[in-house]
């Protein structure tokens, strides 16, 4: 058995049974997709991805790429390139690509469904194969000769990468220094040093093309004075799709990391050995703008990384858990005599696991919705609430998916005692390489900073608005025939908790125009305010599936739908009732910490 446990039946679930699916298929962008079409793509993937693609999922973390500064080239293990082979073999890097780009053109909501498949089988494959999708979104955004580079680009599966970090322009995105300089014939020359570049180099692909965000001479300070340019690797004959010359971008260090080291992270020197020419993506000065349409992409696929990290990690326990015996049940503690039982039965570890089944399901049912409005934007490119919902979804994917992953990681390790801490299991290396995704795409931080500045403040209210709106009509109605009742009483208080805590922070943002310290509060608890509104989200999206599970559940027994009523209720009882003292925390803050010397630290 490899290492990846994967929950298809929960994707399907979420899909088909809670966010209506089926019904999106067979018109519009959709047509030629029907329910059976999605269901036989998920089954696909997910035995590629329990078999070919987990197979070197240990091999990448035990054997990482190896780089040659002689020649900036890198060496990827055989085991992961053959894993690699197969997913492009089958068609399955072209997933989230339109019918007239060669792609099947399915929903959001089913190509994140399958993206966690992969990237719980081995991400790193996720983010080399990650070509295709950039080229979409060059061929949106560039020019036509740009878009037939995006098409080669596709066809010949070449690899990409998202440039912005520079040593001193991590967070600070519009600090960065390499700067573009016009040629006469239209090109630019892109000069400097970028550095933590994902993919930036591998032996698996022809060609790689960087998509960059450099000043232009003479430009202003700020992300908005970057503009992105398109470099390849290789130059490219646009008429033939033959490969050219080397460009002048080469890999000068690749990082030792502590996990995900198959993916190799590196420093890429532009203009140094000679010119790395540049073309300015769609011919226009508008760098954030574009780039963001890929971190938006780049954000989801991290936060589903996490996420299915932490499934994975959970069904390892559980079936570590279901096998161990250990000590005798705890209502016969004291008969030395009493038979030794399985560790599931004992009160702490079912506690411990329900808490990281109640997550993983949790946080899968958040990336899904959040999928949902995905495809209504690609349904109706125009639905401005759509727009808004997945933007307010957005940091709660990753920056919660995140965090809450890497915690109950530690706790799936935890239910195999000292097993967990060997590599004889796959855990220890799951936390190792779930722990980036808190950080790059933009640390917890900034996503709290994003979602209360910019989806909450700047939007006036409005998504969050109609989010607490939909989450106290389903806890006033009767979902659940009665017997969610109880549950239903602590989201709604759950939720009085959270916008309270918005209200209280938009008090001070508005406070701060008068006095500017004040809006240090916000920044105590933007953090705090982004976890405890995924812990509401999550509470609210359990209970829905809860809803559905009981219906069902008056049909007959079925294991998989008891486990959706327990997580839920479980959920609702010991993890919504800490917003509150959340709540009394986030009211009760002063600017004591601010005013704090360094040194006192
Ligand atoms: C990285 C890569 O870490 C890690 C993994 C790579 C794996 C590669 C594989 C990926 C596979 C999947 C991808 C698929 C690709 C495509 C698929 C297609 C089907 N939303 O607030 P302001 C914009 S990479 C949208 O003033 P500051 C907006 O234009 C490194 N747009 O910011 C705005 O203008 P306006 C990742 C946003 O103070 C403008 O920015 N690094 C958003 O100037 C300025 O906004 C980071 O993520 C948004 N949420 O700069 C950096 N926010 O306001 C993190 C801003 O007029 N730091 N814009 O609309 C930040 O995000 C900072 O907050 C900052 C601040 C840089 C934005
Ligand atoms: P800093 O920005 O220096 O942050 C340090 C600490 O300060 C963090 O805790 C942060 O939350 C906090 N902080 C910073 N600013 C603020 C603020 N305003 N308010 C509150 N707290 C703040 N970049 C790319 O361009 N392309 C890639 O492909 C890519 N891949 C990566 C792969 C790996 C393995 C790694 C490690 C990084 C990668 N990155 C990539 C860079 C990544 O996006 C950055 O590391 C990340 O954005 C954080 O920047 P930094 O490391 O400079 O940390």
């Amino acid at each position: 058995m490899g290492h990846y446990k994967s929950n298809l039946r929960d994707l399907e679930f979420n899909l088909f049974e809670v966010f209506g699916r089926r019904e999106i298929l067979g018109s519009g962008p959709y047509a030629e997709i029907d329910e059976d079409v999605a269901r036989s793509i998920l089954d696909e993937v997910n035995r590629l991805s329990t078999t070919v693609l987990a197979d070197s999922f240990e091999e990448g973390d035990r054997h990482p790429p190896v780089f040659d500064p002689a020649t900036g080239s890198v060496t990827l293990p055989e085991g992961f390139k053959k894993s690699y082979k197969a997913l492009v073999d089958g068609g399955w890097a072209h997933l989230d690509l339109p019918p007239h780009l060669g792609g099947p053109g399915i929903p959001r909501s089913l190509a994140w469904a399958t993206a966690e498949l992969v990237l719980g089988a081995n991400p790193a494959l996720y983010m080399y194969a990650a070509g295709p999708s950039f080229s979409y979104t060059l061929w949106k955004v560039g020019t036509p000769e740009q878009k037939r580079f995006a098409e080669l680009a596709i066809e010949r599966n070449w690899g990409a990468t998202m440039v912005l970090t520079e040593p001193d322009a991590g967070s600070d995105v519009g600090a960065g220094r390499a700067k573009a300089v016009r040629q006469d014939d239209g090109t630019w020359h892109v000069e400097g040093v970028k550095r933590f570049i994902t993919s930036a180099e591998q032996d698996m692909t022809e060609n790689i093309f960087h998509l960059v965000l450099a000043r232009p001479e003479g430009h202003g300070p700020g992300t908005k004075g970057l503009s992105m340019f398109l470099v390849p690797k290789y130059h490219v004959d646009l008429e033939t799709g033959e490969l050219g010359e080397r460009n002048g971008v080469y890999v000068t260090n690749v990082e030792h990391k502590m996990g995900l080291k198959v993916s190799t992270t590196c420093e890429l020197t532009f203009g140094e050995k000679h010119p790395a020419i540049g073309w300015l993506v769609g011919e226009v000065h508008e760098g954030i703008k574009q780039m963001f349409m890929v971190i938006e992409h780049a954000r989801m696929m991290v936060g589903t990384k996490a996420i299915a990290t932490l499934s994975t990690g959970y069904l390892n326990a559980l079936e570590f858990a279901r096998s161990r015996v250990q000590g005798a049940d705890l209502t016969r503690q004291a008969d030395k005599t009493a038979p030794r039982v399985t560790i599931t039965h004992h009160p702490d570890v079912r506690r411990e696991l329900m808490l990281q089944k109640a997550y993983a399901e949790g946080m899968r049912a958040l990336v899904l919705y959040t999928a949902t409005f995905q495809d209504a934007v690609q349904i109706d490119p125009d639905d401005r609430h759509a727009h808004e919902m997945n933007d307010l979804l957005l940091p709660l994917v990753k920056g919660v998916g995140s965090e809450r992953s890497y915690e109950l990681l530690s706790r799936s390790l935890q239910t195999l005692g000292g097993s967990g801490y060997l590599q004889d299991y796959p855990i220890e290396q799951y936390i190792r390489d779930a722990k980036i995704d808190s950080l790059y795409e933009g640390t917890t931080a900034i996503q709290g900073l994003d979602l209360f500045f910019r989806k909450i403040l700047r939007n006036q209210g409005s998504a969050i608005g109609k989010l607490l709106t939909e989450i106290n009509e389903f806890a006033a109605s009767e979902a659940g025939n009665g017997r969610l009742k109880e549950e239903r009483k602590l989201l709604a208080e759950a939720a009085a908790e959270v916008k309270v805590m918005g209200d209280t922070m938009a008090g001070w943002a508005l406070g701060s125009m008068e006095k500017p310290q004040e809006v240090y509060k916000v920044g105590l608890n933007s953090t705090r305010f982004l976890l405890a509104l995924g812990d509401l989200v999550i509470g609210w999206l359990l209970l829905r599936q809860a809803e559905v599970a009981l219906a069902k559940l008056a049909d007959g027994e079925d294991p998989f739908y008891q486990g959706k009523v327990a997580a839920a209720g479980f959920f609702a009882e010991t993890v919504l009732p800490r917003l509150s003292a959340e709540r009394r925390v986030l009211t009760g803050t002063g600017l004591e910490l601010m005013e704090l010397p360094e040194e006192a630290f």
